[in-house]
């Protein structure tokens, strides 16, 4: 039996990424912006992995990475900035559309060949090669192939790495993407000596108390369809105001909605303006919430996307009943009905 069942479907581009590699000194690592775990995870892994072959790697974001992944040994080093824009190479990971890389990102100026590690459906066209397999948990595992395949010694700090790229993509190991080659991975990880209670503590029982208060008032937006299969929460800009957080704090509040017997699909509205909201969606089935937040704009995952709309949030659930009615043949009555 094959140690690792994806290994063979990774194996040709594998080599092709360490032949690239090798050829290139001075190596740009980059990642979708407001970096989740497996994008900071990923990036500082890549960082380890990359110097320890004596390459000078620069890792770059355009927005800060979140407090709870500041524990990862090599966080601090990740630039905002980039003065020097020859590279070698340009390492794009975790990012499904050049447009995820944030609207500050040098785009145009990066010349040299791009190459990108995903596991995300849809693989970038204009990339030198696609380290690609959209089977993985998160990048952090497809990471650790290629670190097996360039010989690089797995040490402590990567694993923490990968082990935070790994647990934040898959919700803990529940999501369907946990399979047997993450586990197996996962425990190569432990094997280092890593703490696990205290890596999770860091990244799930760190929240600063305004995150809390701010819960405490969004749940008392909670809406859910007459058919209970739709819910949605909200946080206006002065909920935020109130309890003195930034909308990057609302992070995992849409988990209540979705967690509600019944509930498919939820909606979490953040207010950026008088009337524009960023809504996310996450789905716990059947439902495509990619096919809604593309049918505004947006994008993301079969269980999970974004986009912004203008409107109130009555009038915005409205139009999304109305998406999901049409999408799915659905017959949630509108939102007056609402429980
Ligand atoms: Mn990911």
């Amino acid at each position: 039996m094959p140690e690792f069942d994806r290994l063979s479907h990774l194996a040709p581009n594998l080599t092709k990424m360490v032949e690239l590699i090798g050829a290139s000194q001075r190596i740009l690592v980059t990642m979708h912006c407001r970096p989740d775990g497996d994008a900071a995870g990923s990036a500082i892994a890549m960082m380890h992995i990359l110097r320890t072959l004596h390459k000078d790697v620069v890792v770059f974001n355009v927005d800060p990475i979140p407090d709870n992944f500041s524990f990862l040994k090599g966080s601090g080093e990740i630039v905002h900035e980039l003065d020097d824009v020859e590279f070698d190479l340009c390492l794009i990971l975790d990012c499904a559309d050049p447009s995820l890389l944030g609207r500050k990102f040098p785009y145009d100026k990066i010349t040299c060949p791009r190459a990108f590690v995903d596991h995300h459906s849809v693989p970038w066209k204009d990339c030198c090669l696609n380290l690609h397999d959209d089977k993985a948990s998160a990048v952090g595992e497809i990471l650790f192939h290629l670190m097996n395949a360039l010989e690089v010694k797995l040490t402590r700090e990567i694993a923490e790495a990968l082990y935070t790229s790994i647990i934040t993509d898959t919700g803990s190991f529940r999501y369907t993407s946990t399979s047997a080659d993450s586990m197996r991975v996962s425990g190569y990880l432990l094997a280092t000596g890593i703490d696990v209670w205290n890596i999770c503590s860091h990244i799930y029982e760190d929240n600063p108390v305004e995150k809390i208060r701010l819960l405490g008032l969004v749940l008392q937006t909670l809406w859910v369809s007459r058919d209970g299969r739709l819910a949605s929460l909200h946080a206006n800009r002065q909920m935020l105001r109130k309890c003195h957080c930034s909308g990057a704090l609302t992070d995992g509040f849409i988990n209540y909605a979705r967690s509600i017997h019944g509930v498919e699909v939820s909606i979490f509205m953040t207010q950026l303006e008088d009337d524009l909201y960023r809504l996310s969606f996450r789905s716990r089935g059947e439902i495509d919430v990619s096919a809604i937040a593309s049918s505004f704009g947006g994008g993301g995952h079969h269980n999970a996307a974004a986009c912004t709309l203008r409107g109130s949030v009555e009038s915005i659930r409205g139009q999304v009943e109305r998406i999901l009615g049409e999408l799915y043949g659905l017959s949630i009555p509108d939102s007056e009905g609402g429980r």
